[in-house]
Parts: C-alpha cells; structure tokens; sequence
C-alpha cells in the first residue's frame, strides 16, 4: 500500500521545491506533480526536468497549487487512498492523470487538453455514481506502439479500415499531425485482443479521440460512415490515391496533376507539358505487376536470387529478409533485404556488383542506386523521421514465374519492387531494427527512447542524452523497451532485444504491427 512505501513524509514548501529550476515557466495554469512511487526516483527527476526544459512548472511536493497529478503504474485505489491521506482531495481544476498525458504533451512541447481517458478516476467515487464498469481501471493499452503486442489477426478491421481512409485523406491534403493521429488509433484497435462491442470500450483506449469515436459510434449505428463513405467517393481522393499509387509518384506530383485538370493514367501519359523522370517511367511501365502484392513464396524466391548474386560478390555476406515479411505478413508490396557484411568498407562495393549481375542476368528492369552518405560526425540527427544514410538500391527485377504471366507477351515473369541497404558492419543491429518497421512502430520507438529513456535511437545509432555518449552496439538500455512484448531479460542488448522481437514474432506466427 502506498503509505508504507511512501512514509507519511512531511510535505515539503512549494519554494524549497521551486528553487531549483531557473527555467522559464511558459504555462502559468498548469502546476505538475509526479508521484515518485512505482516510478521510480531517477524517472521522476528525469521526466520533471524534461518538463521543467519545456517550460512546465513541476512541484518536487504535493502541495495545494498543483493542479496535474501525474502517476505511472499505481493502482487507482491506493493512488486515491494516498492522494486523500496527503489532503488532496478532489476538486474542479484538479487533475490526477495518467503518465499518457505527460507524454502526449512533453511530445507536443505544451500540455495537451485533457481527455476522459487521461483521467485515472477515484474508485470511490466511481462506486458512488456508478460510472460504467470499465471506467474504473487504468487503461492496460500502452500509447506506444512498440510496447503494444499486436498479431496479424485484427479483430477491428472494420473500424481500422475505416480509421485509415481519413489518415491517407488527410496525408493527401498535407496534414500529417491529424493523419497520424488516426493512424495512431487505428494502430490501438488493431492491438486489441477482441473486437469492440460498444463505443464505451474506447473510453480508456489512448489516442481515441473525439473525432474516432464519433466514426466508430457511427459504425457502431449505421455499418459504415458517412463520412468514409464521401471521402472514398470524393474525386480528388480518388485521384490523389490512383496517381500515388504509381512507383515514383508521391503527393505533391500527384496533387499537382490533379489540380491541371487529369484524373487518369491515359491523360497523363498524353499530355505533352509532362515530363516523367526515370522511376515514374518504370512506375508505369510496369504499373500492373508491381501493383499486384507480392507473396511470401515470391519473396522467398526472390531471397535465393539476391543470395546468389551477394554471395558471389562476397562469400562471406549474407542476406536477411527485413520489412513486413520479417514482422511474418504474408504480402508486401516489395520485398526489403538487408546486407550484412563483416569487412570494413564492403558495404560500399556489395550493392554496385549486385546491381552489375543482374544486368548480366537481363532480369534488372530498374535500379536506382543512392551511395552511403553516412557520416558518425553528422550524428545524432536532430531530425526525427530522417531516413538513413547508409548504401541502398532500390530495384525493379524479373521473377521467374511458373504460369506463363501475358500470353501475348509470352513473358514468364512479373516485376517485382525489390530494396537492398548495406550498412557498415557496425551500424547493422540499428539498421535491422530500423528496416524491420512498421513505420509507426519505428516512430514510437524512437519517441519512447526519447522521451522514457532520454535517448536519441535512429537507424545509425542509440545515443544517451545525459551522458552525451552513444551505446556500443553491444550495450543496450535496459527497461521496460517493450514490457508487454518480450520479458525484461530480453532487453539489456539491443541485439538480444532484435532477435528476441524476431523470435517472439515466430512464435506468435502471425505478428504485425
Ligand atoms: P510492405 O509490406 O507494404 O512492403 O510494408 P513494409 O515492408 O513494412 O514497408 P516498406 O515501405 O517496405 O519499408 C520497410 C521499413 O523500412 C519501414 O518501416 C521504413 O520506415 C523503413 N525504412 C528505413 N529506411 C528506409 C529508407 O531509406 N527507405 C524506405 N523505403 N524505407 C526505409 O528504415
Ligand atoms: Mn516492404
């Protein structure tokens, strides 16, 4: 019980506290306090300063003046028990949060308003009004994807489906703050080990916001929403997801030939102001098969021929699956390898003899090779979602196909998108991890390491903030990386948590994310 662990100490004053930090208070309304039990002392000094750098006022005492109670991991009951034995009762502009809160606003560099989910209610008074059952926990579901066990069986699909045609909508309008806020909540439902039997389900669900539910309760309703249901029927959709659809075509092309008035392939391709670079023209070129999904069987055919040509470039290279398939989906929409090799500098020589071989083979139909750019100066990159530096190739090549794929053709073969990285020996762990995906949780990852761990991870590197130093490969944080996912043995190494995330997929036989 929390009195035991956190002897009635006498409330320290409000000023001893405030001392401290020399920081500018930005925020006047918002007074945070952060319950040290279960959290942890250095968590808790952690998390105030990060709070204190972007301009929160924190409180090292509970004190009156606190108006956000934050606590991880405490039992509403005891949590309650303790507030009220510290005289801190419950009143109008007095919040007692959960940590997602903090997160959510730490990561938006200001607080966030506060939702019902938030709230971490007091039992007793739940019992009094007999709120709804499910309401008196804390939510169980982390607001990390990466610590969200999730199979390939979405028992959501329904709303997910749903969730992710207002994100992409939202992507071709350039709104990515809102668009990842739906694909964040579709990622919650998809982690779910059942489906939803009323709306009132999502209320502890984080990032379930108004605006999903409302969709969700519609579907709860009606079957469908309404508003899904313009935005697929909307032209400028339509278009916007036919033309991005096309290998080399992104948004801002797409949207620009939307805006010139063409709403097809056949108006693109004749209209004489345009011009296309070399990946559209393959884009097009070969638009029917690589729109086509590529299969499991095609990706494990495709594995012996980047095997074959890697290894009699190098023999002591080898190749690894990465991508969707390595999280074990059955389809892709192409087939991600990655390169190890164990001498120093062959990263940069593997991809332009594989590329070489393949010509010589006539089955490359497009390649187009980036050169390592990776420099350990220019780390660690303060931009968040940059892709990484090392050698790649993105590809388009020939697989050889048992039926006879165009009888007019007479072609044996479809075109399949195929990406080669071959990083330096040292940096493979990160880029394994990195290349493994999904993209969100890779981003949650990253946000994880950030703001729990004080640690900057991309695909180059794991660096420690308070140490100013970056962890060897060998070495990894330790923690709870992904408590719901693997046990804590698993996580002291960044390699060993790799590997374990591997085999836990295995295991699970169908993971995703
Ligand atoms: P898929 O089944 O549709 O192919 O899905 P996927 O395999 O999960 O997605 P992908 O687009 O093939 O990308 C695989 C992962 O590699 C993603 O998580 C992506 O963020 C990551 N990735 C990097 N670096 C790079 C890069 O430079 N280019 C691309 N395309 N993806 C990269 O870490
Ligand atoms: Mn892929």
């Amino acid at each position: 019980m929390f009195p035991t662990a956190l002897p009635t100490r006498k409330r320290r004053r409000p000023e001893v506290a405030l001392a401290r930090g020399r920081e500018e208070v930005k925020f006047r309304d918002v007074t945070l306090y952060l319950v040290e039990r279960r959290m942890g002392k250095s968590r808790r000094n952690f998390l105030s300063n990060l709070a204190r750098s972007k301009g929160f006022c924190v409180y090292d005492a509970l004190s009156a003046d606190v108006t956000h109670v934050v606590s991880e991991g405490n039992a509403p009951q005891e949590l309650w028990s303790w507030l009220e034995e510290q005289g801190f009762g419950e009143m109008r502009d007095r919040h007692v949060l959960h940590i997602s809160w903090f997160t959510e606003s730490m990561s938006a560099g200001q607080p966030v308003p506060v939702e019902i989910r938030h709230y971490i209610q007091n039992p007793a008074v739940d019992q009094r009004s007999c709120a709804h059952p499910s309401a008196k926990q804390e939510s169980t579901v982390s607001s990390y994807a990466c610590q969200r066990r999730t199979t390939l069986n979405n028992h959501n699909k329904i709303f997910t489906d749903a969730l992710e045609v207002l994100a992409e909508n939202l992507e071709f309008c350039g709104d990515q703050g809102p668009s990842l806020a739906f694909r964040r909540a579709a990622s919650v439902l998809k982690s779910l080990p059942a489906a939803l039997r009323r709306l009132e389900d999502t209320q502890r669900l984080p990032y379930l916001g108004e605006h999903s539910r409302t969709i969700i309760e519609e579907i709860f309703e009606c079957g469908s929403s309404s508003r899904v249901e313009e935005i697929l029927n909307d032209e400028r959709y339509r278009t916007m997801k036919l033309f991005s659809s096309v290998f080399g075509v992104g948004p801002k092309t797409s949207e620009n030939w939307f805006c010139r008035g063409l709403r097809t392939f056949e108006q693109v391709l004749s209209e004489p102001s345009i011009r296309l670079n070399r990946m559209q023209t393959a884009g097009f070129l070969f638009y029917e098969d690589i729109s086509k999904p590529v299969s499991r069987t095609e990706a494990s055919a495709l594995k012996i021929i980047v095997e074959e040509a890697v290894i009699c470039v190098n023999p002591s290279a080898t190749v690894s699956i990465t991508g969707g398939f390595r999280r074990g989906k059955e389809f892709g929409h192409d087939v991600d390898f990655i390169i190890k090799t164990p001498e120093a500098g062959q990263e940069d020589v593997i991809l332009p003899a594989v590329i070489e071989r393949f010509k010589r083979q006539n089955i490359l139909l497009y390649s187009d090779l980036q050169e390592s750019t990776f420099d350990l100066r220019q780390l660690p990159t303060p931009r968040f979602e940059a892709m990484d530096h090392f050698s790649k190739c993105f590809l388009i090549v020939k697989l050889k196909c048992e039926q006879e794929t165009d009888t007019r053709a007479a072609r044996d073969w479809r075109a399949v998108r195929v990406d080669l990285v071959a990083p330096p020996l040292e940096r493979y762990a990160y880029a394994l991890l990195g290349w493994s995906g999904s993209t969100l949780f890779e981003r949650d990852l990253r946000r994880f390491a950030r703001l729990e761990r004080g640690k900057l991870l991309d695909n180059h590197a794991l660096y420690d903030k308070a140490t100013t130093s970056y962890l060897k490969s060998g070495v990894y944080m330790t923690g709870r990386f992904t408590d719901h996912y693997l046990p804590p043995s698993s996580f002291r190494i960044l390699w060993k948590f790799y590997l374990s995330r591997v085999a836990i997929c295995c295991s699970l036989k169908a993971p995703k994310h």
